[in-house]
C-alpha cells in the first residue's frame, strides 16, 4: 500500500533535477497531503541530540506521571470493550518559538535541552519558510506571497511557530484508545521529526489509512487547514491519527509554522478561476475569509471534529468576502 509514499530529497533542488523535484513536491501536496523530506540541511548530529535529550526528558519527567495518572486508571477502570473517545494515549510538552520563545521559562528542562531545542527550532523555521516559497512556485503565486500572508498586518507580531513534543507510551490495549485521535492540523505547514523505529502515524488517502513510514533523519511534512483555504482547496489538510502501540515508546516532535494571530486568511485570487467576471470568481471561491486567531478559537473546541463545519461556520458568520482583484 505504501510503496509510493513520497520521499523527496531536497538536495536535488540545487542541481539539474530541480524541475523533477519540484514536480514531486507538487504531486505530494496535491495528491497526498503528507510526505517525507531527506537531505533537508538540518545536521543529523543535531537531530540525534534532540532525540536523545527528548527521550531522556520523557524518562525523567513524563513516564512515571503518565503511568500513575493515566495508564493504570483509564484502561482498567473501563471493562467494556468500547473505544475510549475522550482522551489520547500520549504525553505532551509544548514549546513556543515565535512570536517569542517561552523555552527559558519552562520548568523541568535542562539548560542543554533548552539550547538544543532552540537551535533545532531555528533550523526548522528556515525549512518551513523555504517551503512556503516552494509552494508559491508550484502554485504560480509570486515569491513571498504565502510568507506575506503569514506575517500578518504591519503592526503584527508575526507568524506563530511552536513545537509539540509528544511521546506515545506502550499501550496494553491499543484497540481501546488512540495515541492521538483523528484530526486535521489547523495551521499552515507542519514539520515532524518522528521516531525512527516505533511507528503509529497514519493518514487518510482515498478512504484508506496509510502508515507514514519511520525513516531516520527525515522530516515528515503535512499541510494544515490554512493552506487548504489559501489554495482554495488545491492542497488539502489531510486527516491523520496515531495508533497506540503495544511495544515501544514513540517519540514525535511536531513543529507548526502558522500564520500571525491577526493574519487575514482567504483564497488567493490567482487561484480562483481565471475569469474577469467577479460573480464567477465568487462562485469558485469555496472557502471563507477569516482572521487566523478566530479560526484557532473555533479549532480549540472542535479539533477532533470534521473540518468542513469549521469552514462553514465562517461562511455563515461573516459578510461575503472581499476578493481583491488579481
Ligand atoms: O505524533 C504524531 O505523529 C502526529 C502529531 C499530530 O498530528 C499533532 O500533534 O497534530
Ligand atoms: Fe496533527
Amino acid at each position: 500500500m505504501n510503496n509510493n509514499f513520497p520521499v523527496i530529497c531536497l538536495e536535488k533542488l540545487h542541481g539539474n533535477e530541480r524541475e523533477a523535484t519540484m514536480a514531486r513536491i507538487k504531486d505530494a501536496c496535491e495528491n497526498w497531503g503528507f510526505f517525507e523530506v531527506v537531505n533537508h540541511g538540518i545536521p543529523h548530529e543535531l537531530m540525534d541530540t534532540v532525540e536523545r535529550l527528548t527521550k531522556d526528558h520523557y524518562k525523567q519527567c513524563m513516564e512515571q506521571r503518565f503511568n500513575e495518572a493515566v495508564a493504570g486508571k483509564t484502561l482498567d477502570k473501563d471493562e467494556e470493550e468500547q473505544e475510549i473517545k475522550h482522551m489520547d494515549w500520549e504525553t505532551t510538552l509544548f514549546l513556543r518559538h515565535l512570536p517569542e520563545s517561552n523555552i527559558s521559562e519552562l520548568p523541568g528542562l535542562s539548560d542543554e535541552y533548552k539550547k538544543v531545542m532552540k537551535e533545532f527550532a531555528s533550523k526548522l523555521e528556515k525549512v518551513a519558510v523555504m517551503f512556503l516559497d516552494l509552494l508559491c512556485e508550484n502554485l504560480g503565486l509570486e515569491k513571498g506571497y504565502l510568507k506575506k500572508i503569514f506575517d500578518g498586518s504591519s503592526s503584527s507580531k508575526g507568524p506563530n511557530f511552536g513545537t509539540k513534543v509528544a511521546n506515545y507510551p506502550p499501550c496494553p490495549k491499543p484497540e481501546k484508545v488512540k495515541g492521538l485521535r483523528e484530526h486535521t492540523d489547523a495551521g499552515g505547514i507542519i514539520l515532524l521529526f518522528q521516531d525512527d523505529k516505533v511507528s503509529g502515524l497514519q493518514f487518510l488517502k482515498d478512504g484508506h489509512w496509510l502508515d507514514v513510514p519511520p525513516l531516520p533523519h527525515a522530516l515528515v511534512i503535512n499541510i494544515g487547514d490554512q493552506l487548504e483555504v489559501i489554495t482554495n482547496g488545491r492542497y488539502k489538510s489531510v486527516e491523520h491519527r496515531v495508533i497506540a502501540q503495544k511495544n515501544g515508546t514513540r517519540m514525535s516532535i511536531a513543529s507548526f509554522y502558522n500564520p500571525a494571530s491577526d493574519a487575514v486568511i482567504y483564497p488567493a485570487p490567482q487561484l480562483l478561476v481565471a475569469d474577469s467576471d467577479d460573480d464567477k470568481k465568487k462562485k469558485n471561491q469555496v472557502y471563507p475569509q477569516f482572521v487566523f486567531q478566530d479560526y484557532m478559537q473555533l479549532y480549540s473546541k472542535l479539533k477532533f471534529e470534521a473540518k468542513q463545519p469549521r469552514f462553514d461556520a465562517f461562511k455563515a458568520s461573516l459578510p461575503p468576502p472581499i476578493i481583491p482583484s488579481a
